[in-house]
């Protein structure tokens, strides 16, 4: 028996009929009106989609079932030293939305590692590459050819009924989200490492045992992966990865399929590649200025330089968030509590200070505050996990959690094939004319 399949298909079952009824009753009312700023704009702030897991909030920032990142940490149960939430707990309240006791955070550790088994023929795909090889290249290309494992596929090619869709999606998830930390430990070791790889253990949590095969030992580390892994797993459903990885979802593509979709759309700059770019410029400015302490007038002066060579500051700005980001404060406390000394932590603390009224003196940015990826490359090069081209990989880990949980809801709801309308310039020019 698995309390967690059960207990989903409860809440999915209910729910399935009370939006039934709420759309017979309520489904032609609006909800949203839509600017011709908004449709050029990347469809900022359009309500176009259900996500059950997570919502975004621009001021107070994300949360999870109703628990901002804060409350997570007080009521999620915790690693070994009870210091840092576990991501199996997270997962479980995104499923289910309720908090899991210690004991079913103990089963869905379980679960995983029992379904962690990596197929033989994905280790070949990822050896076949060029070792430098991008990292999310190889992670993308690692989770697509574990689609020969899909449940999904295999049952719909059977005849599956509609109703259980929700169920192979399930399995699939499980299983894909058991073997990330095993691939992109894999990828990992294989790149920076010789290929020297460490084989799981599976005394840990999920996490645990994810640092230990990245080759870093430690109860700080793992501490860090803890947190890591709960604070990037969900953002609601608009942001780039959670959408495409819906999207691809909605043509009933398997959840293999999708999240590689949507770890494609994580690779790219603007989002969860901004991870990289933030440590690289912070270490491209030490160097330019050749000093590790700048002051705060040489990094204005820098981060000047930056805007004026026509690029963006990486790890500031957002789309939706109109505060700092709860995800670098959660990062900064985190630095506080366990390496306030660090060098590289009190740069991005001084970066914090003066990015900001840059920003917000060219007049057009939104958001001047940091947003996630501006705090965590400091913290995994403290603890000497300092290959950044690595560390989008271990947002894609954690992402995995959140847009994957959504899929499931997508197949249990019943979600149709996603099919927004396009209209051209001419069309938009013409009705202009006739308004
Ligand atoms: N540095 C310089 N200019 C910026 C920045 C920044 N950090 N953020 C926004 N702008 C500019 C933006 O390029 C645009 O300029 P223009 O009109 O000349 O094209 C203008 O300000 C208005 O943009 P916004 O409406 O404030 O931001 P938008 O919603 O379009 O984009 C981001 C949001 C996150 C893409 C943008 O803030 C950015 O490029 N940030 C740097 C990259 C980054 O940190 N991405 C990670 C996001 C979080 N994640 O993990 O996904
Ligand atoms: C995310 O975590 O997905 C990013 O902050 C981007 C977003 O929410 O748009």
């Amino acid at each position: 028996m698995d309390p967690l399949k059960t207990k989903f298909n409860e809440k999915a079952t209910a729910l399935r009929t009370e939006i039934r009824a709420m759309l017979k009753e309520h489904g032609n009312k609006k909800f949203d009106e839509v600017t011709l700023k908004q449709i050029y704009g990347g469809a900022r702030g359009i309500k176009t989609m259900i996500w059950e897991t997570s919502q975004l909030d621009p001021i107070e920032g994300i949360r999870f079932r109703g628990y901002s990142i804060p409350e997570l940490r007080e009521v999620l149960p915790k690693g070994p030293d009870g210091k840092e939430p576990r991501p199996e707990g997270l997962f479980w309240l995104m499923l289910v939305g309720e908090i899991p006791t210690e004991q079913e955070v103990k089963w869905l550790t379980e679960q995983w590692l029992t379904r962690s088994h990596v197929p033989e023929h994905t280790f070949k795909v990822l050896d076949s590459l060029p070792v430098n090889t991008h990292p999310m290249t190889q992670f993308s290309l690692a989770i697509a050819s574990m689609q020969t494992e899909s449940c999904f596929a295999r049952r719909y090619d059977e005849g599956i009924d509609k109703a259980d869709y929700w169920d192979p999606t399930y399995e699939d998830t499980m299983n894909l989200i058991a073997r990330l930390p095993r691939i992109a430990a894999y990828i990992y070791r294989r790149t920076y490492h010789n290929g020297d790889h460490i084989s799981p253990d599976v005394s840990q949590d999920w996490s645990g045992n994810f640092a230990h095969m990245l080759g870093i030992e430690g109860d700080d580390f793992k501490n860090l992966m803890r947190l890591y892994l709960t604070i990037h797993a969900d953002h609601e459903g608009g942001n780039a990865s959670a959408h495409a990885t819906h999207l691809v979802g909605s043509t009933l593509s398997d959840a293999y399929y999708s999240l590689a979709g949507g770890m494609n759309a994580l690779a790219g700059p603007l989002h969860g590649l901004a991870n990289q770019e933030v440590i690289r410029w912070i270490f491209k400015m030490l160097d330019a200025l050749g000093t590790k302490s700048p002051s705060k007038e040489q990094i204005a002066d820098y981060v000047n330089s930056t805007l004026s060579s026509g690029q963006v500051i990486p790890g500031y700005g957002h789309a939706v968030l109109r505060q700092p980001d709860p995800r670098f404060m959660a990062q900064k406390r985190f630095a506080e509590e366990y390496i306030k000394d660090d060098e590289v932590v009190k740069v991005v603390w001084k970066i914090f200070d003066v990015v900001p009224p840059i920003l917000e003196s060219l007049g057009k940015v939104k958001n001047p505050w940091p947003n996630v990826d501006a705090h965590s490359g400091a913290l995994l090069v403290h603890y000497g996990l300092k290959e950044y081209s690595f560390y989008t990989v271990l947002f894609g880990v954690s992402r995995a959690l959140g847009v994957l949980s959504a899929l499931c809801w997508s197949r249990a709801l019943g979600f149709p094939l996603e099919r927004p309308k396009s209209v051209t310039t001419e069309w938009v020019k013409s009705t202009l004319a006739k308004m």
